[in-house]
């Protein structure tokens, strides 16, 4: 590459913000060097490429009640509950979900969610081949209870299952994970971390997110990279994914069964996003 003929000071202010211009300038310089040996050397590494997120889906729940037009309400059984409709609403500028002990047919609690099948779902290849979605929520505390926000094919079947947050009760780990089907013999596979944070979940809101691109899933807590998968074959899977923010009771590790008396138990979650990266343009003279 020609020499740099910006001097070393204002190459350091502009670079932040003008590395695309400045390559330009580079590039365009006169080539002092053009009589030397040739250069050898491998190629500098470059910074990723400048851009920005843009909204492609969000909800602030900041409404007085549930935006059906994004979301569907669950009002299903799974697990050790049942998902009522009662149980999830919007208050302050919180999606709430009460998880308590209440006996509902064959269930002995119940709690909530919503997930947005058919209303909001997204894949990279939809969006400039890369993607991020993230919830900023509180999430409870206490043996038993397992507050998830996931995501699933919208086309139906499962796996593959992407996990941005997944908690148990009994301890302060946040669970990140990605389910997929073995691509030999087709048999449920998963790869999973659990990173432990030095503040406690059930005290604040934190920032939940993955970022998915054909290469790989980048999970983010409060912004800071905690675990990265890259396997483009079993990402593969992938097809549009919908969106699951609920609260269940049991998981594993010794979770299952709760304690009532942590009951009833609430998860805020204070917003949604779904966004794309939109890398900026090559500047041009
Ligand atoms: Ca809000």
């Amino acid at each position: 590459m020609p020499k740099l003929l910006v001097p070393i000071n204002l190459a350091a202010t502009l670079l932040p913000i003008a590395l695309l211009t400045l390559t330009t300038i580079c590039v365009a310089a006169p080539d002092t060097t053009a009589q030397a040996a040739p250069d050898t050397k491998t190629a500098e590494p470059q910074p990723a490429p400048a851009g920005t997120w843009e909204t492609i889906f969000e909800d602030d729940f900041n409404g007085a009640t549930i935006d059906t037009k994004k979301w569907n309400i669950s009002a299903y059984g799974r697990d050790n509950a049942q998902f009522v409709p009662a149980n999830i609403w919007q208050a302050d500028g919180n999606l709430v979900i009460k998880t308590q002990k209440e006996t509902f047919e064959k269930y002995n609690y119940t709690s909530g969610g919503i997930e947005s099948k058919g209303k909001m779902f997204v894949h990279p290849d939809n969006y400039g081949g890369k993607v991020r979605f993230e919830v900023r929520a509180k999430l409870p505390k206490g043996k038993g209870i397992w507050p998830a926000f996931w995501t699933l094919q919208n086309e139906g079947g499962w796996p593959p299952e992407i996990d941005i947050y997944e908690t148990l009760g009994i301890n302060s780990r946040i669970y990140m994970t990605y389910h997929w089907k073995d691509v030999d013999d087709g048999k449920h596979k998963q790869n999973g971390n659990a990173w432990t944070p030095d503040w406690d979940y059930s005290q604040d809101f934190h920032n939940y997110a993955v970022v998915w691109t054909k290469d790989s899933l980048q999970w983010e807590v409060d912004g800071t990279v905690r675990k990265t998968l890259t396997d483009p074959a079993i990402l593969a899977q992938l097809k549009d994914q919908y969106f699951i923010i609920y609260t269940q009771l049991g998981g594993w590790d010794g979770n299952w069964p709760g304690d009532d008396a942590v009951l009833p138990a609430y998860t805020y979650v204070d917003w949604f996003r779904a966004s794309k990266w939109v890398p900026t343009p090559p500047a041009t003279k």
